[in-house]
């Protein structure tokens, strides 16, 4: 059961990997996402994807933009909503793509990152809450150089876009 569960979740993160993803906000005003700015380094649009109560894992995203001189890397994710937070990446293996652990996620100097589906992501391992649609999840993350960084991510329907926009239009159609 609880593989069975994870099986389907894996599955969705790796489908949601061919819709186009969220790229630029520069531009316009990103009133749902939460923003926030250390030390040159500046997290954007962190979500996660409702889940079934009994889902044991879920995934946390985000673009990630580093505006200093020095490269920085994410060593680690903390939160309060699982047992256990990990870095992962997406690998290839022929035809497979399957989630792996990685200690850390280069950011470049002056350079940006996004965390997507089928890419680099936050592991929520072991829920102790289920991800609810319009619910927010705590999220701690640990740069080397710009140290911690308290985020709030917002948990989406899972049937919304993967772009922050489609998430506002979804709610400005009411
Ligand atoms: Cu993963």
């Amino acid at each position: 059961m609880r593989f069975a569960a994870l099986t389907a979740s894996f599955f969705a993160l790796t489908m949601t990997a061919a819709l186009p993803v969220y790229a630029e906000s520069e531009h316009q005003p990103v009133t749902q996402s939460v923003e926030t700015q250390q030390a040159g380094i500046k997290v954007v649009t962190a979500w996660s994807r409702e889940l079934p109560p009994t889902a044991p894992v879920g995934a946390a995203f985000m673009h990630i933009e580093n505006h200093s001189d020095l490269a920085d890397r994410l060593i680690s994710a903390e939160s309060s909503i699982a047992h256990v937070t990990e870095l992962h990446a997406h690998i290839h293996e022929g035809d497979v793509m399957r989630m792996v652990k990685v200690d850390t996620i280069d950011v470049p100097a002056h350079g940006q990152l996004t965390l997507e589906p089928g890419g680099y992501h936050v592991m929520l391992i072991d829920l102790k809450k289920p991800l609810i649609a319009g619910e927010t999840l705590p999220l701690t993350l640990q740069f080397e150089h710009a140290g911690q960084m308290d985020i709030t991510v917002n948990i989406k329907s899972s049937d919304a876009g993967t772009s922050v926009e489609q998430h506002e239009m979804d709610h400005s159609a009411h």
